[in-house]
């Protein structure tokens, strides 16, 4: 099946659009309302560039919320289901968002700016909406608006030499989720370790719209010794490595999952003086017993392809889970996945099977990570 999604005003362009198909990008999904490329024409090289040199992605989808004024830290604490304890400026964090069910409906980076500003680094859900009613229906001071940042993801071993070419040594001291100020010939960042993989890595947060072709290009030439390649998240490495995509696991399968199910309880400060949305439910749902978990799974036979809906996953003809995800690992030469499975259900279970294109495929349960 081939077709096209039409470019048009409804959906919004990275500032680095131009550059990304001046470069070749073949391929694109839609995050947070605005295209980001899902690969260059070749997915199995791009992957090799990410485990052994270095890969450049524009990940400008992951939209910035920014939350300023004398009451953001309080909304902030609100928003979120994590103790966060002291809150520094410079050091980022993984913070879980819930609706008042207790269900994940996004799970952003925090970048805390200043001591009144903060930015989510959002998964494809719509927090500046959400954010903006909570303030105002708690009638918080705060100003909630999408700032101009839009980060350049560079992620693989050799991203760490790469950012000391372009920043200096002071990259090799950067802290995981902390992040800092930088120039690069003028162009305004903030430069964070992180990124959405598990090889290492930085992201470049563009800080002026209008040079997005211009960083894009210094980036690439500057990578030039370190083999770098186009490239974008992947679902492989994402697999291997069992990192959540909240839209793909839990909100486009309309499979709403609570943290304690989804692996963040450690993210669930149910211990906290003060309230945060969800916090009843969630304290309900452990007192009733969590009844689910999310876990990986191995599906046997020959490579599968992507999946676009969950896979209900049987077990004697009961229903007791779903994929959210599978994909053929070239590294491990097997069909991986990720996926949710009743808790009465062991995890040496041998009578799992899912259906695949007409026919039954058996599955095992495995941990996470794969790798
Ligand atoms: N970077 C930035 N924004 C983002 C993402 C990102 N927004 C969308 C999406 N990714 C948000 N989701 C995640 C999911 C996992 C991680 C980061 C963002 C992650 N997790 C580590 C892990 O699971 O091992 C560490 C988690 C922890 O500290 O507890 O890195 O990638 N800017």
């Amino acid at each position: 099946m081939t077709f096209h999604i039409s470019l048009g005003a409804s959906i919004r362009k990275s500032v680095f659009f131009d550059a990304t198909v001046a470069d070749g990008a073949k391929s694109f999904t839609v995050y947070n309302h605005m295209y980001m490329p899902a690969h260059f024409g070749d997915p199995a090289s791009e992957y090799e560039k990410l485990i052994h040199d270095v890969a450049m992605w524009d990940v400008a989808a992951q939209r910035q919320v920014e939350i300023a004024g004398p009451d953001a830290e309080t909304l902030v604490r609100y928003l979120t289901t994590r103790d966060l304890g002291q809150v520094i400026p410079g050091v980022g964090r993984y913070v879980p968002l819930c609706n008042y069910e207790g269900s994940l409906i996004n799970d952003p980076v925090l970048l805390p700016i200043e001591a009144d500003r903060f930015w989510f680094s959002i998964a494809d859900s719509d927090i500046e909406l959400w954010s903006q009613a909570i303030a105002r229906e708690k009638g918080l001071d705060v100003r909630i608006s999408e700032p101009d940042a839009s980060p350049l993801a560079i992620q693989g071993p050799k991203a760490f030499r790469l950012a000391e070419a372009l920043f200096g040594s002071w990259t090799r001291d950067l802290r995981y989720f902390h992040f800092r100020e930088a120039k690069l010939d003028g162009i305004p960042l903030l430069v964070a370790r992180s990124g959405w993989s598990k090889q290492g890595g930085f992201e470049l947060y563009l800080l002026d719209h209008t040079r997005g072709t211009e960083l894009y290009a210094k980036v690439k030439e500057a990578g030039r010794p370190f083999g770098i390649g186009p490239g974008a998240p992947g679902d492989q490495e994402r697999i291997e490595s069992g990192l959540l995509s909240y839209g793909t696991d839990c909100r486009h399968l309309n499979h709403p999952a609570n943290p304690f199910e989804l692996g963040l309880g450690k993210l669930v400060g149910l211990d906290r003086a003060d309230d945060f949305v969800g916090k009843r439910a969630l304290r309900r749902i452990l007192a009733d017993g969590v009844k689910r978990r999310r876990t990986g799974f191995i599906v046997e036979g020959p490579a599968v392809t992507a999946n676009q809906e969950a896979i209900p996953i049987l077990s004697l003809g009961q229903e007791v889970g779903y994929i959210s995800e599978m994909v053929w690992s070239t590294r491990l030469t097997q069909n991986i996945a990720t996926g949710i499975i009743g808790n009465q259900v062991e995890d040496e279970a041998s009578d799992l099977a899912i259906m695949f294109n007409g026919e039954v495929r058996s599955l095992t349960i495995a941990a996470l990570p794969f790798i």
